[in-house]
């Protein structure tokens, strides 16, 4: 069986989960869900970056005990995966003891290959992107992002980065498809093509931190130390086990923008430089704002997934993130555009669907799954087309491009839909015309079991519920030809029961 390792970023504990750490751990889980059922043997991974002054200062801010503060809140993350049903394999926390020795080991395996020096850094640091910049990028005295920036004088060691200058220009000449899209593919070369000096990996100053193995005043740089996760959570350094002759290297590194340079420039050289092999694929998506402004505490603005979830349902909360923009895009979360998308795409379209057949086989055939007869040029024209757009449902979600995927799933529903207005079932049965009937309304059902097939990795809940009501369960998913291809599925002796609503309209008035 193929492997599938797939993670999240490793999210800071300096404050509560919000809808972006939510829109990237939901887009894993949904490739994760995708591949499982596809056949493949996946390791997901997500957890929390606990190391680091932002994180240190944030505890003190509150007057809480370091340690205490990060449990507390590493709890929470822990929280929202159970809340979104994450599928995680594992949750890593970087103050565990397992990663810190891991960590330390990797920092011994640069020192050992000559890739760590040790000098003075005379720079400016952002402790809001825990970030080193240089000068010529600051903007109007701040960071390129809008970060405050500080003037940092201290002994400080040194990642032999200018080395891997070429290394990494080659290998990215080789590997066009290692960072999606390809716009960030492009704005990577570009960094690198424009020089890279030696980074400082280690800072004086606080303790917070992973101690340097050969001198307890340094703790390591929190980026170093945090990129390291994704080693630790398969044993290493232990590369011998099976967890990480298995699934190293990486298939999919998923993470915001933001992170692009850590994840696309500095871990491929730390790999390089330590002599292991390098992930395969770093998706970077698009930047969430709330109803068109910046995410802020002090705008008082930060959405609360869970409310979001109390309010419009989880399934609707994740299919309306993986639906409402192209991965690799930005998006705007508004109130009006997820009750749009629920109302229009779920309620009016899904739903419907769901509730007319499920309704028809219980009132005229009192549950028991209708038995074809002849099948005419509608039934192969529909069943045709579903089995393309299945395929391509199935390239879309290889390629992470959740929203293109989505939108096959919802073109299979209206072609159902219009096949079901065309052949009007209703007068069907009011003309006696049973074999008819029985036909299009079986033809129907086995489209919503594909349906609940492909829908599984974005809507796990409904699903779970469409084939808890036809008699199946979460074992028989998979996206093989005779699960996604085959209109005589389901057993003909089945009683199918009512589906609960899965996607009530939402009533609230559009501004
Ligand atoms: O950067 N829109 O952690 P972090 C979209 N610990 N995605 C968003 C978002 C938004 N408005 N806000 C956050 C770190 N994210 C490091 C990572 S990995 C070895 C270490 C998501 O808590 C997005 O995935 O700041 C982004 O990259 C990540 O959260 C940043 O999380």
């Amino acid at each position: 069986m193929d492997k599938i390792y797939i993670t999240t970023p490793i999210y800071y504990v300096n404050d509560k989960p919000h809808v972006g750490h939510a829109y990237t751990s939901i887009a894993c889980d949904a490739l994760a869900r995708f591949y499982r059922i596809a056949g493949y043997d996946v390791f997901f991974l997500t957890g929390t970056d606990e190391h680091g002054l932002k994180i240190q200062q944030s505890a003190e801010k509150k007057d809480i005990n370091i340690q205490t503060f990060v449990d507390d809140v590493s709890r929470n993350f822990q929280n929202l995966s159970q809340s979104l049903m994450l599928t995680n394999d594992y949750f890593i926390r970087t103050t565990s003891e397992q990663h810190k020795n891991s960590a330390s080991f990797f920092w011994e395996t640069l020192v050992e290959k000559d890739q760590i020096y040790l000098d003075k850094y005379a720079g400016w640091y952002s402790v809001r992107d825990e970030a080193y910049y240089q000068e010529e990028e600051l903007v109007n005295g701040k960071a390129p992002t809008g970060s405050e920036v500080e003037w940092v004088e201290e002994p400080s060691y040194f990642f032999r980065l200018s080395e891997w200058e070429k290394p990494l220009l080659d290998f990215y000449k080789k590997n066009p498809d290692f960072i999606k899209p390809k716009s960030r593919y492009n704005e990577v070369l570009r960094f690198v093509e424009s020089g890279l000096r030696d980074l400082s990996v280690s800072r004086t100053g606080f303790k917070w931190g992973i101690p340097v193995p050969e001198n307890n005043n340094h703790v390591m740089y929190v980026w170093l130390d945090a990129l390291v996760n994704y080693l630790s959570a398969l044993g290493y350094p232990d590369t011998a086990g099976d967890k990480f002759k298995r699934f190293w290297p990486a298939d999919f590194h998923i993470v915001g923008k933001d992170i692009l340079r850590f994840h696309g420039v500095y871990w491929p050289a730390f790999l390089m430089a330590a002599d292991i092999p390098l992930p395969k694929q770093l998706v970077a998506h698009g930047w969430w704002t709330v109803e068109k402004e910046k995410m802020s505490k002090s705008l008082g603005n930060v959405v609360d997934p869970n409310e979001v979830i109390d309010e419009f349902g989880l399934d609707q909360f994740r299919y309306f993130l993986l639906r409402e923009v192209p991965f690799g895009n930005d998006g705007d979360f508004s109130r009006d555009s997820l009750i749009l998308r629920i109302n229009s795409d779920l309620a009016n379209n899904f739903g419907n669907l769901i509730n007319r057949v499920f309704s028809m086989i219980l009132k005229n055939f009192e549950g028991k799954v209708p038995k074809y007869s002849n099948l005419t040029k509608s039934e192969d024209a529909l069943t045709g087309k579903i089995e393309i757009l299945t395929s391509q449902y199935k390239n879309h979600m290889t390629s992470t491009d959740f929203s293109k995927a989505i939108s096959k799933v919802i073109e299979i529903v209206s072609l159902v839909n219009k096949y079901i207005d065309s052949q009007e079932p209703w007068a069907l049965a009011k003309n006696g015309e049973t074999d008819r009937l029985s036909t299009v309304l079986r033809i129907s059902l086995e489209s919503i079991r594909i349906l609940s097939f492909l829908i599984y990795p974005i809507c796990p809940l409904s699903s779970l519920k469409i084939l808890q009501s036809l008699g199946l369960d979460e074992e028989i998913l998979a996206l093989d030809s005779d699960a996604l291809a085959n209109f005589s599925f389901l057993k003909e002796d089945l009683i199918i029961t009512k589906v609960d609503l899965l996607f009530p309209k939402i009533d609230k008035k559009i501004s």
